[in-house]
């Protein structure tokens, strides 16, 4: 260790005690900048789509519970987790099968790849979904999916399920465990945002030469009622980079969850080149610069858990 051996045995003498010297790990707590153990990558959809409805042959919705393919990044395998702080999984519900009702502290947001008309109830309102839409299920509120149509329907879950755990408030309640039938739920913030509409204000953005060199035209999901990001932990973008457009290097510390709604192009990310395709899902470690080029008109959804960074003085960004 050190060539110090009273204070190695300084230090093995206080281990015993559940002591421990901070001087030791001072600059690996608290480090100049974010070290994330999370990894950049990228799932390509026409890799991930068969294996997504192949499980279909394996186990059903029902009781699967939920029949989720969960996006797990290679440098935390195990954990369940697409960054340090999200988790990322595609949902498939085949015709006629639904999802039971189930609650939890940890807030979602579907954002649909797939397949036309399925349904996701949030407490008493159903949300019928289409593609490139983005529906919010808020903490604690009850939700089921059902799809009465004739296709599969594929849907890409994030759920800040790493940040409930840290904060020690994780709970799950299933329906039949559900004490009264009657509850009044209070009401729900929007949780239905059409792709129409966010495509069109995209589209304003552009025509109106609103883009920005680092991101393109970018729109935020925002609550009306506060102005405020639509889910208290992840924040919810999505962007228009126009066909030949390169965006200027940028970082942020928050973990960026992409997913391809239209367009090809290529991400870099601190060096790695990889191709982005319609409903590949690409992820950027925080702090990691990036730069997207669009071969064609290229849209992205984004999630990260920057509505929390946000809240707690964590945020940072850089244009470089
Ligand atoms: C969940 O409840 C859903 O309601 C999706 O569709 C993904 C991942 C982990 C835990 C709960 C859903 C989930 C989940």
């Amino acid at each position: 260790m050190t060539a110090n051996p009273q204070r190695d045995q300084f230090y093995r003498s206080i281990e015993p005690e559940s002591l421990a010297p901070l001087w030791l790990r001072l600059k690996t707590l608290v480090p100049r900048e974010p070290t994330p153990t999370a990894v950049a990558h990228r799932w390509r959809y026409a890799d991930v789509r068969p294996r997504v409805l192949e499980s279909a042959r394996h186990i059903t919705a029902e009781e699967a519970e939920r029949r989720v393919l969960i996006l797990e990044n290679p440098g935390l395998r195990g954990s369940s987790q697409v960054t340090g702080n999200l988790f990322a999984g595609l949902q498939l519900i085949m015709p006629g099968e639904t999802a039971p009702s189930h609650r939890h502290t940890q807030s979602a947001l579907r954002f649909i790849v797939e397949g036309d008309g399925a349904y996701t109830m949030v407490d008493n309102q159903k949300v019928v979904m289409r593609p490139g839409d983005l529906v919010i299920t808020p903490a604690w509120r009850w939700h089921s999916h059902g799809n009465d149509t004739a296709g599969p329907m594929v849907w890409l879950d994030g759920l800040d399920i790493p940040l409930a755990k840290y904060f020690g408030g994780t709970f799950r309640e299933e329906a039949h465990e559900r004490a009264t039938a009657g509850d009044d739920p209070a009401p729900l913030p929007p949780i239905h945002f059409p792709y129409r509409d966010t495509r069109a204000a995209l589209e304003a953005m552009r025509t109106g030469g609103r883009i920005d060199s680092h991101a393109g035209c970018v729109v935020r999901y925002l609550d009306p009622a506060t102005g405020s990001w639509v889910m208290p932990t992840i924040a919810t973008m999505m962007r228009l980079l126009p066909a030949g457009f390169t965006s200027a290097p940028y970082r942020s510390s928050d973990s960026m969850v992409f997913a391809v709604v239209e367009g090809r192009g290529v991400i870099d990310i601190a060096g790695a080149a990889f191709d982005l395709a319609p409903h590949d899902v690409a992820v950027v470690p925080g702090w990691l610069t990036y730069t997207i080029r669009a071969d064609d008109d290229l849209v992205l959804f984004s999630y990260s858990e920057r509505a929390a960074q946000d809240k707690l003085g964590f945020f940072r960004e850089q244009r470089l």
